[in-house]
């Protein structure tokens, strides 16, 4: 132990994986060595314990000095091998900056750059943009791999997508839904500590994972037949005296637009709808509709081809119960910098593009990068695309392609950087000081260096202030370092002075009240109401009010496959590490035994999934809880680990949403047929 953690104890900082529950971490060194890494005790959400998939990566493959990458890689071999040589800083700054220079004095818009969440810490995430900005880049959109149509519907509806309700609001709520996302994997200490604190709680899921099964209420529906069962509990409000006709005279618009489609959803038409039972289908509209009420809308629920529909309904459900903009009941998608005082722009400087930044949907990446129209270049950071965007297949031809200039930022080797040009190391979140706003709670957090990186690896943000000199980029904000952008975030915030301060306590909260959204009932729309009836929707080609709408169930013979987030990895990440891999097991399709009988499948037999895009061969495992016409493959395996170089991301060929040319992976059907035991996968 050092002396100065004799006397300070562990050093705090913060987990910035794209998670809900954004754990306050308590490292422990030795002789200014990380001896290991552990969940805060004093952390409001961790309480000492990270959750299992953390505990083994921040102490294995992360701080594992064999696996992580330390010096810049130059490629050797064919795209997609994987063998390269390792070369200086300065080579590989040199040879990229100047492909990217011809290429940008050609047509800038061909330099693409796709970027994610890998880390949501604010420098590692956001800084890059200002480059991307200054040259005029195309950038991929980020979102529309992951909660575009969630994001775009609620803006519609309520003019913010990123102010959701105040976890701390629990407690004196009558009830919680949980709609559409699984916290039992994706939030697993708000699972475990927080959502049994409302007074009563609802899932609605197709999967009866942990959180379900704890719940008072379990509504096990057919996908994407959620918008039907909004309408439903909107009947049922409707028909029991429970509307909110105050708040719907002052608050919205369209309610009478939609009234006769919600008469329509009794409490029959909506269980034939959904799957679900009509009883439950009254419970739980008079459960929320009582109030007061928080909704959970989750990510997984809006990857739907009709998941932009979705959320305008289940809004509207919130509007029309007056279940918004009041203490103790809201909705939450997620909360974004903006409810702790931050400005993203202030990262990203968009004043530097010389016009407004194109931008390609993930679904298309494929067939761009396959089309040298319209790329050249392509830098990827914080994003495995090569494991986690559709297309798989296609995909992976298009970064075969020889003439395109690919620069990728890791801190491994992932079955992206396998077709890089340029493999470039970064640092991890333990080894530079950052930002993280936490997206579910209100809080504001440190990132604390905790050790130096390996090798030569450098921080994100390091590594693009130093590709803007080689390519003789002058701007000022180009080269700004990170210590006075961390104090002004964190003064905006008004947590704290300055960012040291601030890494001293770890993570403060930014409202010393509990946050109500939208309060005084104020809604960023062009109305200034609850748009149920949006103008902005109709001029985007979307119907004006949303629609009483189920999907069909499965065409005969066929599965509806969702890929949720496995509680072992998060996204791709954690995927090379030999333990997460022991607990990942064999690539499996989980699904009904009914199902499974019906195909001739036995548990721990193998099966190809085929869909119009592609097909896997994969273990089956039997499972009475999924429901029938479902199977479950988790996303987040690394095609290189498996034995066809491909994961579930290839049965899915990229079709756009309903809305935001968003995803809708969980919109993909497949049929499933057995192999021969000796038929390998
Ligand atoms: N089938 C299916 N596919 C899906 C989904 C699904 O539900 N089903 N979900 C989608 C969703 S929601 C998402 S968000 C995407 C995300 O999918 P991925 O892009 O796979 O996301 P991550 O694993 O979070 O991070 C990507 C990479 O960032 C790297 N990384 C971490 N920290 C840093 C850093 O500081 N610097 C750099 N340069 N790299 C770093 C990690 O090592 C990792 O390789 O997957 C999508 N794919
Ligand atoms: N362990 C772990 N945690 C993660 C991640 C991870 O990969 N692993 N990924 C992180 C990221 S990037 C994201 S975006 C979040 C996502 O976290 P969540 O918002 O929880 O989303 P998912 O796990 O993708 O899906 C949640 C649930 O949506 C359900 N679902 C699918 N289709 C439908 C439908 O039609 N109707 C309804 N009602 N439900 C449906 C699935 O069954 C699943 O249980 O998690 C983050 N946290
Ligand atoms: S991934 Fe989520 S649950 Fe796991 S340690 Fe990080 S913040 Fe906590
Ligand atoms: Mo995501």
């Amino acid at each position: 132990m050092t002396a100065t953690e004799a006397a300070e104890g562990p050093l705090r900082t913060t987990c910035p994986r794209d998670c809900y529950d954004a754990c306050g971490i308590a490292v422990h060194r030795r002789d200014g060595a990380i001896r290991a890494v552990m969940g805060d005790r004093d952390h409001p959400v961790a309480r000492g314990a990270l959750c299992g998939k953390c505990a083994i990566a921040y102490n294995g493959i992360w701080r594992d000095p064999a696996q992580r990458l330390h010096r810049p890689l130059r490629r050797i071999g064919r795209k997609g091998e994987g063998r390269f040589a390792p070369a200086t800083w300065d080579e590989a700054l040199g040879d990229i900056a100047a492909r990217l220079n011809a290429i940008r004095a050609w047509d800038p818009a061909r330099i693409l750059h796709t970027h994610y969440t890998g880390t949501v810490a604010l420098l590692a995430g956001w800084f890059g943009l200002r480059l991307f900005n200054a040259i005029g880049a195309t950038e991929v959109d980020p979102d529309t791999v992951c909660n575009k149509a969630g994001h775009v519907a609620l803006g519609w509806t309520l003019g913010d997508s990123l102010a959701g309700f105040d976890p701390r609001a629990a407690k004196d709520a009558a009830c919680l839904l949980v709609w559409g996302a699984n916290p039992s994997a994706t939030a697993p200490h708000m699972h475990r500590h927080w959502v049994g604190e409302a007074g009563a709680l609802v899932v609605i899921d197709p999967i009866r994972h942990e959180t379900a099964a704890r719940a008072d209420l379990h509504l096990q529906l057919r996908p994407g037949s959620d918008a039907a069962l909004a309408f439903g509990l909107m009947h049922v409000a409707q028909a029991e005296g429970l509307l909110d006709r105050a708040f719907i005279a002052r608050h919205v618009v369209g309610w009478e637009a939609i009234e006769a489609e919600v008469r329509a959803a009794t409490p029959d038409w909506t269980a034939e709808a959904t799957g679900l039972d009509a009883a439950d289908i009254l419970r739980a509209g008079r459960l929320y509709a009582r109030g007061p009420s928080l909704m959970w809308l989750g990510q997984g629920l809006q990857r739907q081809p009709r998941g932009g529909n979705v959320f305008r309904a289940a809004a509207a459900l919130a509007a029309v119960t007056g279940n918004l903009a009041r203490p103790n009941a809201g909705l939450c998608y997620m909360n974004g910098p903006g409810t702790r005082g931050v400005d993203l722009a202030d990262l990203t400087c968009p004043h530097l593009a010389p016009a407004e930044p194109p931008m390609v949907s993930h679904l298309d990446l494929a067939a761009v990068l396959a089309d040298p129209a319209r790329s050249a270049a392509l830098v990827c950071w914080n994003n495995n695309i090569a494991a986690s965007s559709p297309h798989q297949d296609a995909l992976h031809a298009a970064l075969r392609r020889e003439d395109l200039l690919h620069v990728c930022l890791d801190l491994f080797e992932t079955d992206t950087t396998a077709y890089a040009d340029w493999v470039l190391p970064a640092a991890s979140f333990l080894e530079f000081d950052d930002l993280v706003l936490p997206y579910f709670r209100h809080d504001v957090s440190a990132q604390v260096k905790a050790a130096e990186p390996p090798g030569e690896a450098l921080p994100n943000q390091e590594i693009f202030r130093r590709l803007a000199r080689a390519m003789g980029l002058v701007q000022p904000e180009l080269s700004e370092p990170d210590g006075p952008i961390l104090d002004r975030l964190v003064a905006a915030t008004g947590v704290a002075p300055d960012f040291a301060t601030l890494a001293r306590a770890g993570t403060l909260e930014a409202h010393r009240e509990i946050y109500v959204p939208f309060a005084g009932f104020r809604f960023p729309t062009p109305s200034g109401k609850v748009e149920i009836a949006s103008p902005a929707a109709l001029a985007a080609g979307a119907p004006l009010v949303p629609e009483r709408h189920a999907d069909p169930p499965p065409a005969p013979g066929r599965l509806r496959v969702l890929s949720p987030a496995s509680p072992w990895t998060m996204n791709s990440s954690y995927a090379n590490d030999p333990r997460i891999r022991a607990k990942l097991g064999p690539q499996a399709a989980r699904l009904h035994p009914e199902d499974a009988a019906a195909r001739g499948l036995a548990d721990g037999g193998r099966a190809m999934l085929r869909s119009g895009a592609g097909s896997l061969a994969l273990a089956v495992e039997l499972d009475p809880e999924v429901p029938r016409g479902v199977a479950v493959v988790p996303k987040g395996r690394w095609p290189l680990h498996e034995a066809e170089g491909r994961n579930v991301n290839v049965l899915y060929d990229g079709r756009h949403g309903d809305v935001g040319a968003s995803t809708c992976v969980h919109g993909v059907e497949a049929t499933l047929e057995p192999l021969p035991a000796t038929e390998k996968g």
